[in-house]
């Protein structure tokens, strides 16, 4: 009997046409789009990204991983409630648990960044490591609990240790918090002056003893001037390489899951912004694979 826990799926189209069962990489799109707080469309994202990823080549050659051999299987869209967030989280958390039980290594496409609230809820890391311009530590936005903008803060209070990378954004309450819980974060400046190496041996530091790792992506990390189709774009950001020279350089067999999240296709009419999430996902799939072998 197929588990009720893929009611919740249905089909879409494949990223870059993969369908490949007996791939370790589960593809999964989750177009929630509801507390988007400045320019919404996020919703269109995995589609757009799926398509993107089509016209890329497969080879890494980072890793000297062909991704066109190992493939992925693209499992589909989760389906959504319109306006509830609660029973969203509920919903991609569900679904997130089928996958880690089969074993596999999910791959998350959003959608706002909420949905890492369900994702890491669903596959249980230990450890988070967040690349985004805020540190979504906020205990609530707007009075709202499940927002975009305290996403790690939900994650924190299941000790969940977390790292985060590319902070520019924030308020002083959120500081404190991360202070106070420690939560250590890097801004996008330090990483500049630190390098990948440096930045990559602090997240291996903190995440000592830890046995399974989540990666969240929120493509707002980035600069504008390669990530400009975002929801909250901010300026100074990291660059796409040194990016993924730290997940090359932090990538290990304790990564379980990761999510692309925050792409706001009617704000990225060049498909600059999809392009480089469906590289970033190519990219960080080949160093996992790498470190399977
Ligand atoms: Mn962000």
């Amino acid at each position: 009997m197929e588990d009720p826990r893929l009611l919740y799926l249905y089909d879409s189209r494949k990223f870059a046409g993969f369908n490949k069962p007996a791939s370790p990489f589960i593809v999964l799109g989750i177009p929630m789009d509801i507390t988007s707080s400045y320019r919404p469309g996020s919703r269109f994202a995995p589609s757009y990204i799926r398509d993107a990823a089509q016209y890329i080549e497969f080879y890494s050659i980072r890793t000297g991983i062909d991704m066109g051999d190992v493939g992925f299987n693209d499992v589909g869209d989760i389906i959504l409630h319109s306006s509830d967030a609660e029973e969203n989280i509920r919903r991609i958390s569900t679904v997130s648990s089928y996958f880690k039980d089969k074993g596999k290594i999910l791959i998350s496409i959003g959608g706002e960044h909420t949905i890492t609230v369900g994702t890491t809820k669903g596959l249980n890391p230990d450890c988070v490591l967040s690349f985004d311009a805020h540190l979504d530590l906020r205990d609530e936005y707007m009075g709202y609990k499940y927002d975009h903008a305290c996403v790690m803060r939900r994650i924190s209070e299941r000790s969940t240790r977390i790292f985060e990378i590319g902070t520019r954004a924030v308020s002083k309450e959120e500081i404190d918090y991360a202070n106070s819980i420690g939560i250590p974060f890097i801004t996008s400046h330090q990483v500049k002056l630190l390098g990948p190496r440096e930045v990559s041996k602090k997240v291996m530091t903190h995440f000592e003893g830890c046995n399974k790792i989540y990666i969240t992506f929120d493509m707002d990390s980035i600069d504008p001037s390669y990530a400009p189709g975002v929801a909250t774009p901010e300026p100074e950001g990291l660059d796409p390489s040194t990016i993924l020279d730290i997940v090359n350089l932090i990538t290990d067999k304790r990564i379980i899951g990761f999510d692309v999240v925050e792409v706001s296709p009617p704000y990225d009419p060049s498909g600059i912004t999809t392009v480089l999430a469906s590289k970033i996902i190519l990219e960080t799939a080949a160093s996992i694979f790498k470190s399977l072998l």
